[in-house]
């Protein structure tokens, strides 16, 4: 009998458009390995609350990332896409998995403690984080969740709460392991190569988003900080505003690091960065013109996130049921 195919799950924020490192990163693996795997993806709208944010324009920006996601190669026909909120049973498994974590875990959480540095007013979802991405995880028996590196101590969590539920209820829960690549996992800023390209960066500049112009995408890496020398060389200690130019023009060329170094020996910055600035417009342009397309027919992008939701919430509901069944709550089954 063949063996079940591994399923694998992950989630990004509606928070604004995607940039290079959220595809690099996660996107990009997520669209090649699809035919290895039983994929889910996940709009995570309920996270987006975390922080101050605009609901009259969250709608919207959730069906604009899920046209983003089938523009970058998301196929319904291969993969579950759907909205977190669509599919209730998140937030109802969050709040047993919160019973089960403890305080000092929660508090101990990288993102917590950055995201909550230096605001005067801590909502508690940003505190409850990990216990609702965990929720998502552990919904739908999964084995693997390909993510960048900021999400490994989030992924850790996940298991050990899992590893927890089971030992307390009974053998209920599948514990997953990160998929997490060794090259492009952390994509830096282009400002400031100590921080990762993030959406919350309040420069625009830092990042290369998926749906900028040429122009903008030409004018960023043009004046993308590097390091003192000239030399085109990978040295992340010494050099590591080139390497992270690097690590982006190796991922995309799909070359190694090594031949690029020595395509621009003796060539200084200025070539390399124009010819990576060509490559990135390159490599964006056939994703924009199937952008542009599903954004004038958002009844379809719809239609398949409202469909992704059915199919999802086929898998989580009886899920549910047995969590609900092995921690005892509702009334006894008659039989
Ligand atoms: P923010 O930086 O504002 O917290 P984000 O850019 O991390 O937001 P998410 O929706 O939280 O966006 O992340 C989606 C996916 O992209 C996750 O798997 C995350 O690990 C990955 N990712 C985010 N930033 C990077 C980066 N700089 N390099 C590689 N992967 C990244
Ligand atoms: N916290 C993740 C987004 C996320 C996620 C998930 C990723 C929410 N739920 C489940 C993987 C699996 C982030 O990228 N900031």
């Amino acid at each position: 009998m063949a063996e079940r195919r591994k399923r694998v799950f992950s989630g990004i924020q509606p928070t604004g458009g995607i940039h290079l490192g959220n595809y690099l990163g996660a996107v990009r693996n997520w669209v090649s390995q699809q035919d290895l795997y039983d994929n889910i993806f996940c709009i995570v709208d309920l996270h987006a609350m975390t922080l101050p944010y605009d609901a009259k324009g969250l709608r919207a920006r959730t069906l604009e990332l899920g046209s983003i996601l089938l523009a970058a190669g998301i196929d319904p026909q291969r993969s579950i896409l759907f909205v977190q909120s669509d599919v209730r049973e998140h937030s109802e498994l969050t709040w047993v998995l919160a019973t089960l974590a403890t305080f000092g875990e929660l508090s101990r959480m990288t993102q917590f403690k950055e995201k909550s540095k230096g605001s005067e007013r801590v909502g508690a979802g940003i505190f409850f984080y990990p216990t609702l991405m965990a929720a998502d995880i552990l919904l739908y028996d999964t084995d693997l969740v390909p993510v960048g590196d900021d999400q490994k101590q989030h992924i850790e969590l996940t298991r050990d709460v899992a590893i927890r539920f089971n030992s307390t209820f009974g053998d209920t829960l599948v514990v997953p392991e990160p998929d997490i690549k060794p090259v492009g996992a952390r994509i830096m800023s282009l400002e400031d190569p100590s921080k990762k390209m993030s959406k919350s960066d309040p420069s625009p500049a830092s990042r290369i988003e998926l749906h900028d112009s040429p122009d903008e995408i030409r004018r960023k890496i043009r004046r993308a900080v590097t390091d003192s020398g000239s030399e085109v060389r990978y040295d992340e200690a010494n050099k590591p505003a080139v390497s992270n130019l690097l690590t982006i023009y190796s991922l995309l060329a799909d070359l190694p690091v090594s031949e690029i170094e020595q395509r621009y020996e003796g060539k200084g910055y200025g070539a390399f960065k124009g010819d990576l600035a060509d490559l990135i417009v390159e490599q964006l342009a056939p994703l924009q013109a199937r952008l542009a397309e599903l954004t004038a027919d958002p009844a379809q992008v719809m239609r398949i996130m409202t469909e992704g939701a059915g199919r999802a919430r086929a898998i989580a509901a009886p899920k549910m049921e047995r969590v609900r069944a092995a921690i005892g709550v509702g009334l006894p089954e008659i039989d």
